[in-house]
């Protein structure tokens, strides 16, 4: 049946189509070289359909055209309906030479074969030209076309178009700080991990993430993912005559396509995890708030910073130290003055006998020279990438000249783990409680092969230090801490050690300047970063590879973590990312800039992360890294960084220092946006383990659930925390006013509790002061609180809860609450519970298996109803804006039942 179908295709349909290849429109896309007009395509033949899938041979249908580089004759196309929803096409080369993702980066979906006559999609293949089309079966919706335009697959170059319909839904394709939705015409995202100071738009940054999202309404959702680590190029634009697409344009690689049929958005948010990995679930205190900065001077400035927060009372959970407590900058180092190791145990044995955590930073780049001994043992066990010359490849980092490792060598992660083992051990070395790795790109001073090391590193002379040193020794101790803590001026200069090697030899130029190239916006292809021609351990390339050595640098750290605490669930942060990153680590948005633009970008950013690329515990630097901040945009940030997930406050070296505790409106508005993210807590936490269990997103777009609201698809400065509470802050500086979209739904004020009907049209509130943010409950959730907040997610853990139920206009709500005991690895005892609020009556069912551990609570201490016109039922309290309430208590270890 499928046989005729193709045949039929074959005849007719797609011959006609063909079309000359039609200029770009705009100068964010390049001129290409005229030859690609001439291109042959393929011609399909072999074709072989089976009940699940189908094979056949392209064989280049004509004059190679050499567009960039060598055209490749031979091709296999592969087909595989693997599930229902999930489409595999892979066309590769019949010789296996190009590359392909190692399984080990990426371990592939299985293959569950199923029948093409069930599946939710449908594959038709053109023969002559060749050319391939993807149809939703219940519609008819056209989701993926190749005709008009041949395909080009060379060695250093590869092209696919897809036609698309007219002004499409497009979201994606991280990691890029440009709008939500893209845009249509002259739209450009590049891949090609980088360095990325100030997130500049339209621009390749620090990950890369081939997914994107394709949103019809009520036609469905569907998402298409390209497993190809090449850096790349996707062009979303529009031919000459108006008519839309979307075009791969990678400088290798195989085309290896994963369409995910939806048909919800959150559908397809799981079947990408089906493919990539379902995300990791983090520790309970990682959902509390943290704080850094680039330019503490000394251990004892890091200490100060914690007491000023607790007599600022401002909840500080998480302390960090940047790369200043490193010797010189060298990972697994203490600096012997500013962070000797006897105050550095103190430091972390305070901060845990307050339930107060600790995370460090590290980089890649390991300081090359052999009286390093983090340096001398991975030269032993041979871990560090090679030059030409088979001595150790380097560059120059933060510390000087260093060797860059390479994960893909069997020695690494052992050396790499005893490092962290030996550095990190909990009772000689520093007790930290996470790990955050930068700089992973891998980010390298040196700008390309003319780059000599050693000498540059001699050149650029020694680490700059903090802009506010030395610091005045004011004698006073540190409250909280040890009397040994007190704030002084010890200062240091830190030398960078010198010697003579330097790198040689390179092999031929292609590797750096191919003729077809893609954008970078720190410059050339293999700029400021591990060059494209160096070899990892199996044999291939950073050519191929460079896409995803933060991505192994951030796995490898995680599996040391997993060795070193095997019974806790590993916390890492990692700069650099790629597709599937998120199923072990977890990832901030990099060096953005203090300024309004990228407040409000980080929303977008988050929206990218958390529901299109699995990857949940995301967030900015919240009131900005590079540049002052000010006291406006720091009280709103640190209100808008309360309802995103990763929740830290950092700030660059040459900053002043921007903790919550030093403007009044900034303390006022982070108190009340701590107070209001920790009753939340178990709420938020309960939503990551659900994107953990069904990859369903933690935080939503609201198209996620308004999927047929066309004034949805856009937004891009609103989001839902959870799927029940809809966030709509102050995007403007000098504004107190902001005007969102409440859709056509029941809603309550969060604060004051309020009823509100959204009309799906816009609403402005004004009078905000930078402690206010509107957030609106959707009607239909049950939101399980605690009922207060404290100090720290331990002490939260103490307080009782609240069941706040917001009934749609039918009267009826839902929620969910899950218990564990947060941090380790093995949690036999969980509850799963499922609240129901319907015709007046709560009901709590599910599983009861988390207990609490010491002065735990795992009781409801009363539930409140919103919105209710009525008098409150005999033994219920009516309290404000028509809300009623039933004081319990109900222990949550059985369900229970209330009529309000
Ligand atoms: O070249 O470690 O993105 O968060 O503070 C800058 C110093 C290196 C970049 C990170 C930033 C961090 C900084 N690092």
């Amino acid at each position: 049946m499928m046989l005729k179908t193709l045949v039929a295709l074959a005849a007719c349909a797609y011959s006609a189509l063909a079309a000359p290849y039609p200029h770009d429109t705009t100068s964010l896309i390049q001129a290409r070289a005229a030859n690609s007009t001439a291109c042959p395509g393929y011609t399909a033949t072999n074709i072989v359909v089976t009940d699940a899938g189908l094979t056949a041979d392209l064989t280049l249908a004509g004059a190679a055209c050499n567009a960039y580089s060598e055209d490749i004759k031979d091709l296999k196309l592969v087909v595989e309906h693997q599930t229902d929803d999930r489409l595999h096409v892979k066309i590769y080369d019949a010789g296996l030479n190009v590359f392909q993702v190692q399984e080990e980066v990426l371990p592939r979906p299985t293959n569950d074969k199923t029948a093409s006559s069930g599946a939710a999609v449908r594959f038709d293949v053109a023969a002559k030209p060749f050319a391939f089309k993807v149809t939703r079966n219940s519609n008819g919706e056209v989701l993926f076309d190749t005709a008009g335009t041949p395909l080009i697959f060379e060695k250093q170059y590869v092209r696919l178009r897809t036609n698309l319909p007219q002004n499409p839904n497009l979201y994606g394709l991280g990691e890029h700080s440009d709008s939500f939705r893209f845009h249509t015409k002259g739209y450009r995202r590049s891949f090609l991990n980088a360095e990325s100071i100030n997130i500049p738009n339209n621009a390749n940054l620090y990950g890369s993430h081939p997914v994107y999202f394709d949103h019809r309404g009520e036609k469905g959702t569907h998402a298409v993912f390209l497993l190809n680590s090449s850096p790349m190029n996707i062009d979303i634009n529009q031919d000459d005559a108006g008519n839309q697409y979307l075009e791969y344009n990678a400088i290798g690689g195989v085309l290896d396509l994963y369409f995910m049929a939806g048909p919800g958005p959150a559908d397809v948010s799981k079947q990408y995890a089906d493919i990539v990995g379902y995300s990791a679930m983090y520790p309970y205190w990682t959902l509390g708030f943290h704080q850094c900065k680039y330019g503490y001077w000394d251990v004892n400035m890091v200490a100060e910073v914690v007491a000023n927060y607790s007599s600022a009372g401002i909840p500080l959970e998480v302390m960090w130290t940047d790369i200043d407590y490193m010797d010189g900058r060298q990972d697994f180092t203490l600096d012997p003055e500013r962070f000797p190791l006897t105050k550095m145990k103190e430091l972390v044995s305070t901060l845990h006998s307050r339930d107060q955590r600790y995370v460090v930073i590290l980089d890649p780049g390991v300081h090359a020279f052999m009286e390093v001994e983090a340096y001398k043992n991975g030269h032993d066990a041979d871990v560090f990438l090679k030059a030409a010359d088979g001595t150790d490849l380097l560059g120059v980092q933060w510390p000087g000249a260093v060797a860059w490792p390479d994960w893909f060598h069997p020695n690494t992660q052992g050396w790499w783990t005893d490092e962290v083992l030996n550095f990190f051990d909990a009772d000689s070395g520093v007790n930290i409680d996470g790990i955050w790795v930068d700089m992973n790109e891998a980010s390298n001073f040196c700008q390309d092969t003319t780059c000599k090391p050693r000498e540059k590193a001699i050149q650029d002379g020694i680490p700059p230090k903090p802009a506010n040193s030395p610091r005045p020794n004011t004698g006073r101790p540190i409250p909280g801490f040890p009397s040994s803590f007190q704030p002084n001026s010890t200062k240091r200069s830190l030398e960078t050690r010198q010697d003579e090697g330097q790198m040689k030899g390179f092999p031929d130029r292609e590797w750096f300047k191919p003729a077809y190239t893609v954008n970078n916006h720190v410059g050339g292809l293999s700029d400021y970063t591990i060059w494209f021609n160096t070899s990892n351990y199996d044999g291939t390339h950073m050519y191929d590879t460079h896409n995803f050595y933060g991505h192994m640098m951030a796995m490898t750290m995680q599996k040391s973590m997993t060795v070193r605490r095997p019974e806790l669930r590993p916390f890492v942060l990692t700069r650099s990312t790629w597709a599937g990153t998120g199923r072990k680590v977890t990832h901030w948005f990099g060096d953005n800039a203090s300024d309004w633009e990228h407040y409000r970008t980080t929303i977008r950013q988050m929206l990218s992360f958390v529901s299109m690329h699995q990857m949940p515990l995301v967030g900015s630097d919240v009131c900005g890294f590079n540049g002052n901040t000010n006291e406006p945009l720091c009280a709103r940030w640190a209100m808008l960084g309360a309802f995103q997930p990763f929740y830290r406050n950092h700030a660059e070296l040459s900053t002043i220092q921007q903790e919550f505790y030093q403007w009044p409106s900034v303390a006022e508005a982070a108190k009340k946006a701590i107070d209001a993210r920790y009753k939340l807590l178990d709420y938020i936490y309960t939503a990551l383990h659900y994107q953990t269990t069904t990859g369903a997103p933690m935080i939503n777009p609201l198209f996620f659930l308004y999927p047929t609201d066309a004034n949805t698809f856009g937004i891009q400065e609103q989001w839902f925390y959870g799927d029940a509470l809809l966030i709509s802050p102050v995007t403007a500086e000098n504004s107190d006013t902001v005007t969102y979209y409440l859709p056509n739904d029941v809603f309550y004020n969060y604060w004051t509790h309020e009823k509100v009907q959204g009309k799906g049209a816009n609403v402005t509130e004004s009078g905000l002061s930078t402690s206010d943010i509107p957030v609106h409950i959707r009607g239909g959730s049950i939101i399980p609180m605690r009922s207060n907040s404290a100090n720290t997610t331990k002490a939260l853990r103490e307080n009782d809860f609240t069941v706040l139920v917001a009934p749609d206009a039918n009267g009826y709500a839902k929620g969910r609450l899950y218990l564990d005991e947060g941090e380790r690895v093995d949690q036999p005892d969980v509850s799963e519970i499922e609240f129901e609020y319907k015709d007046g009556k709560l009901s709590t069912t599910g599983s009861f298996g988390y207990g609490g551990n010491g002065d735990e609570s795992v009781t409801v201490a009363e539930v409140v109803v919103l919105g209710q016109e009525q008098e409150a039922a005999v033994g219920a309290f009516s309290a404000e804006k028509g809300s009623v309430g039933v004081k319990g208590p109900w222990k949550l270890d059985a369900g229970f039942e209330v009529q309000l």
